[in-house]
């Protein structure tokens, strides 16, 4: 299984790479001096391309158990560095100084509705590990935050009342809250190994505060007169980088660590035996 894995490693790094190269065309437009959401979209495009990199590399490393894990944090930046150069490229080609650009609503939708569910997917992973989870937990999950980004998407693009589609995503996400800190996603946490607790406590702070920062610019960019697509795209921005980025270094570092646990194990045996 191993050997399967390192050789579809040896394909799948030069394979991504390459795959991307098509969207560095995309970087043909102008950035202006003083457009720094654009500057924001510029930068989270690359980080994204040098997360995936590293995930992927880093999946070959890790003890098995958790390759899935960070092969799947590696696709959701890959998504994410696809999405962020069509994004930017409407942003930077309808940018007017003092006005702002475009917000690109359709691509960021379609990059949530893959990221999202494949974080829940994470997530579900992180407590398999361990047999600490039922498969229904998975379903309702996902189904919350299927509720979540139809709802937000319908509100942006005007389908339907802006602070209507707002609650409906607020009760999608406030389930989510509800089932990891209180309800059947955790019930069986405290039969996890350490390692994999303390990796659940942190994503779920993550679905907490960083995706708090969500609605948080869907607020601030909606509640004038007109869309602030300034504020509404900046904010994004940031919250695509803490979540995507940041939350499958969580994973990595969770993965590290067990590998660290495994080995400290490993040589106490050793010395056990020769004394
Ligand atoms: C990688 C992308 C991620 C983690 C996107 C997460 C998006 C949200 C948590 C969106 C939340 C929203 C609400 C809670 C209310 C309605 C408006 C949304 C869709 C922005």
């Amino acid at each position: 299984m191993s050997n399967f894995f390192n050789n579809i490693g040896r394909y799948l790094i030069p394979a991504s790479l390459i795959s991307l190269i098509p969207f560095v065309a995309f970087a043909s437009g102008n950035l202006q001096a003083n457009d720094f959401v654009g500057m924001s979209f510029w930068i989270i495009s690359i980080g994204m391309v040098a997360a995936t990199v590293f995930f992927f590399i880093e999946s070959m490393k890790v003890d098995a158990k958790w390759r899935t894990s960070l092969v799947v944090a590696g696709l959701v930046t890959m998504i994410a560095a696809v999405h962020y150069f069509y994004m930017r490229a409407v942003w930077v080609e309808t940018y007017v100084p003092g006005e702002g650009g475009l917000t690109p609503t359709v691509y960021r939708y379609i990059d949530w509705i893959l990221t999202v569910p494949l974080q829940i997917v994470e997530f579900y992973l992180i407590l398999a590990v361990v047999g600490a989870v039922a498969g229904r937990v998975f379903w309702n999950l996902l189904i919350a935050s299927l509720v979540m980004l139809i709802a937000g998407y319908c509100g942006e693009v005007e389908y339907v009342n802006v602070w209507l589609a707002f609650i409906v995503g607020m009760l999608g996400w406030g389930y989510i809250l509800w089932a990891i800190f209180a309800g059947d996603a955790q019930e069986n946490l405290s039969t996890a190994p350490e390692g994999v607790q303390s990796a659940f406590k942190t994503m779920r702070l993550i679905v907490l505060v960083g995706w708090a920062i969500y609605p948080l610019g869907y607020v601030l960019g909606y509640a004038g007169e007109q869309v602030d697509s300034s504020t509404l795209n900046g904010i994004y921005n940031i919250a695509d980088f803490v979540n995507k980025i940041a939350f499958g270094l969580m994973i990595w570092s969770a993965a590290t660590s067990s590998e660290i646990e495994v080995e400290v194990k490993a040589e106490a045996k050793t010395k056990a035996k020769t004394k």
